[in-house]
């Protein structure tokens, strides 16, 4: 206990931050005390959004490069406190040492990407049919940004949005994973440090609300809320989405994902088995883009599932703060339980299970840890069509590759998948029109671990949304088509008359 409290304080976090509030912290390392913050009621979260718009009105009229030198700022207490704000991770979340590292490198990743595209938010020029007139197009601020975050990439996701979202000229109201409000508290604590060392920025222009789904809620209801981006499972989506809808506000969704990699008879078995490991059981199987399937060559099926079950025996599994672990805790015991449905559904469906059971019980009788699973499967039964957030690989065989590319994209979520494959054509079908329908389709590495120079996010039931690289950045700006004449006549486009 004394332990986090240093961290936090260390972390800019004041004692009564983390002490004293409704919402208790535990860790799933051993489910010890963390803290227990405050939580917001909707009407705080209905204040917080009316300052947020005031923030908004006088942060639009910054000059973009401006606004790019603020997030400048923040990656420095990023790289400044890597090290602590990892190490929370580790703690609230049960991310492995390296895992909490490379997520806040994410953040300074994606800080140092806004700052270069503050100076790049082009507009087009377009030929008008009129003469003596010009027509453009401007990518200006949208307003207020609502950013709902989930316990697995409990700072990283929120900072691909609020880096983008900033430099786009908006504010931000975040409502972080009920499971990880610490690492949110101290995130936001490094921000306000940024702010203090920049002159000219509004207060308010990123507020944290900790709560359950009533503060969610009163965010997606608020009709001055312009974009909702909301990361989270596919039921979430399916709340969120509707009622953003309703009053015709943006929606960004990154929900769930159930992502296959294919393994094609040419396939470097090496790299294969690398990448399907990480995928499948890094993070203890707690990403968005975790492989749960792996969709394999008759010919290379029964060497290659073994040699996976065999590596899969082998993984360290632990506190995830000691060095070596390779596998640290579920989140709780709800995705223990979770997993463990799963696993008995799998049975009754035709499935073979290895791995899969609780351990390291007696060390940590408050912690769920389990033993990576791979379950050999007859066929892609409806088990193997859900996203489980937990480390458990369904293993399918199959005979043409096209028939491997309808398997895989026969689920009702889209968001990533790759090949491995040393041929040319199937590696270029499998990212082609009749290949993946996902958002991202990869050859010859794993599914998971995304860049993000690249834009994220995936179709179907994973939303549809892009965040992150690319031109992610449009979702936070509104498109205005400007024409103007600067001649003295008043032509009328399609050469409509209207003599006075
Ligand atoms: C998520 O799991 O919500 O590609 C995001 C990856 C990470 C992001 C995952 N860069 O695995």
């Amino acid at each position: 206990m004394n332990d986090i409290k240093t961290l936090l304080n260390s972390l800019g976090l004041a004692d009564s931050a983390f002490s004293g509030g409704t919402l208790a912290v535990r860790s799933p390392i051993d489910g010890a005390l963390l803290g227990a913050v405050h939580e917001a009621s909707a009407d705080e979260m209905r204040a917080a959004i009316a300052r947020a718009q005031a923030a908004q009105l006088a942060w639009r009229i910054v000059p973009a490069p401006r606004r790019g030198e603020l997030v400048r700022l923040f990656g420095e207490e990023l790289r400044r406190h890597k090290q602590n704000l990892a190490r929370l991770v580790s703690l609230e979340a049960g991310k492995v040492t390296s895992e909490g590292e490379g997520e806040v490198q994410e953040m300074i990743d994606i800080c140092d990407f806004a700052v270069g595209l503050s100076r790049q938010l082009h507009g087009l020029t377009i030929a008008s049919e009129r003469p003596g007139h010009r027509m453009m197009e401007q990518w200006l601020p949208l307003g207020v940004v609502g950013i709902i975050s989930a316990f697995n990439f409990p700072v990283a996701v929120w900072a691909w949005n609020a880096a983008l979202a900033l430099v786009c000229g908006n504010s931000c109201v975040w409502k972080p994973s009920e499971k990880t409000p610490l690492t949110a508290l101290a995130t936001q604590a490094l921000f306000e440090r940024a702010l203090a060392r920049f002159d000219g920025a509004p207060a308010h222009l990123s507020q944290v609300l900790n709560g359950g789904a009533a503060v969610g809620e009163a965010m997606v209801d608020d009709h001055r809320v312009a974009l909702v981006s909301a990361t989270g499972s596919t039921r979430m989506g399916r709340a969120v989405g509707p009622k953003v809808a309703a009053r015709f506000g943006r929606c960004l969704l990154e929900l769930g994902g159930n992502n296959a990699i294919i393994v094609s008879p040419s396939a470097d078995l090496e790299l294969a088995v690398r990448g399907i490991l990480f995928g499948a059981y890094g993070t203890a199987g707690q990403r968005c883009t975790t492989t749960r399937r792996v969709i394999i060559h008759e010919s290379i099926h029964d060497e290659l599932v073994a040699r996976l079950d065999r590596a899969r025996a082998q993984l360290k599994i632990g506190s995830p703060v000691e060095a070596g672990t390779l596998i640290g805790p579920l989140i709780d015991q709800a995705a223990f339980d979770a997993m463990q449905q799963a696993l008995a559904a799998a049975r009754e469906q035709g499935g073979e299970v290895s791995g899969g059971e609780r351990a390291l019980a007696a060390q940590y009788p408050h912690a769920w840890y389990a033993t990576p699973a791979l379950v050999r499967m007859p066929a892609q039964t409806a088990v193997v069509r859900q996203e489980t957030f937990a480390p458990i690989l369904y293993t399918l065989k199959y005979q043409s590759l096209e028939e491997a590319i309808a398997l895989q994209n026969d689920v009702p979520q889209g968001l990533s998948s790759a090949i491995f494959s040393n041929d040319l054509r199937e590696a270029e079908l499998f990212v082609s029109a009749a290949g993946s329908d996902c958002g991202i389709a990869n050859v010859n590495i794993g599914t998971s671990g995304a860049e993000i120079g690249g834009a994220f996010g995936g179709e179907k039931e994973t939303g549809g949304g892009r965040e992150s690289g690319s031109d992610a950045w449009r979702a936070y700006m509104r498109r205005a088509t400007n024409t103007v004449n600067y001649s003295s006549a008043l032509p009328l486009a399609q050469g409509v008359k209207f003599e006075i």
